[in-house]
């Protein structure tokens, strides 16, 4: 694998992993770390061999935000035409293979909004979630309205973007931000678990679960049943439907092919 300045990739098996390594500004997403993490995002997307992609920082921060002394003296224009805030960020959320989110320590700003991005976020028992923007003067530029509000409705949504407050992992659980808490010790271990268990399905029936998971964010409920129904009808044209429930009725262990 290519080596980037500021993320640290790696693969095991069927599993990409990207972490975010900018320690000295605790991982905030400067151009050169999303430059860096779409690079990685599209090589794993076209890498046959990868099924899902995990994307963690460090034990101290998922990512603390954009990152403010870049973007401080930013005019309009420069944000408006810079497109490496609509482009570059918006990667993760567009991977048609799964994605989890492993979040230890901080996920503020646009940290919390690149976590919102993956599929699920794996959360370790020291995690932080905040949309602290309004307290520098701005508001969440990459989903942080929308998703969190999506996420975890509008009352607690409204409160953490209009007093930038954190939320800690145990709420974050509550209110329905992440799918899972696990000691800050097992992260890896437990996100590895749910990623391998993921790779070991039919990659083309996990990627149409996805889409049709995403689909109902989109869709009024009946185009949302109607779509997953055509989704549904279109597995049976998979070898791997074919192979799963065989497997099932010989009572052995599938052997998916991804075809
Ligand atoms: N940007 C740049 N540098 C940062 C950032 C950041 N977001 N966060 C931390 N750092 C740097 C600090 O400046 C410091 O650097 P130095 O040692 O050179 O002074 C280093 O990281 C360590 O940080 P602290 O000393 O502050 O560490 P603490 O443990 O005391 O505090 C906090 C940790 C609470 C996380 C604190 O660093 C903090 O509040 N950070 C800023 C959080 C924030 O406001 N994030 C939102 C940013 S705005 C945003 O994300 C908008 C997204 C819009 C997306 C669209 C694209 C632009």
């Amino acid at each position: 694998t290519e080596t980037y300045e500021n993320i640290l990739v790696e693969t095991k098996g069927a599993v990409g992993i990207i972490r975010l390594n900018r320690p000295k500004a605790l991982n905030a997403l400067s151009d050169g770390l999303v430059t860096d993490m779409e690079k990685a995002l599209n090589a794993f997307e076209e890498d046959a061999a990868i099924n899902v992609i995990v994307v963690t920082g460090s034990e101290k921060a998922f990512a603390a935000g954009a990152d403010i002394k870049e973007m401080m003296n930013f005019s309009y224009m420069d944000a408006y035409l810079n497109d490496f805030i609509t482009k570059k960020w918006g990667r993760l959320a567009t991977c048609r293979k799964p994605t989890i989110a492993a979040v230890a320590g901080y996920a503020l700003g646009g940290g919390c909004e690149l976590a919102m991005m993956a599929d699920f976020i794996i959360a370790a028992d020291n995690a932080k979630f905040g949309q602290p923007e309004i307290t520098i003067g701005t508001i969440p530029g990459a989903g942080g309205t929308q998703r969190l509000t999506r996420a975890i409705g509008k009352a607690k949504a409204m409160e953490m973007c209009l007093t930038g407050r954190m939320m800690d992992a145990a709420e974050a659980e509550r209110s329905g931000l992440v799918a899972r808490v696990v000691p800050l010790a097992d992260l890896m271990d437990e996100v590895m678990k749910t990623a391998e268990k993921i790779a070991s399905m039919s990659r083309p029936a996990a990627m149409m679960a996805k889409e049709a998971v995403n689909r109902s964010f989109e869709a009024t409920l009946t185009e949302g049943l109607l779509f997953e129904r055509r989704v549904f009808h279109s597995t049976f044209a998979l070898a791997d439907q074919k192979e799963g429930m065989a497997a099932f009725a010989e009572k052995r262990p599938p052997n998916f092919t991804g075809k």
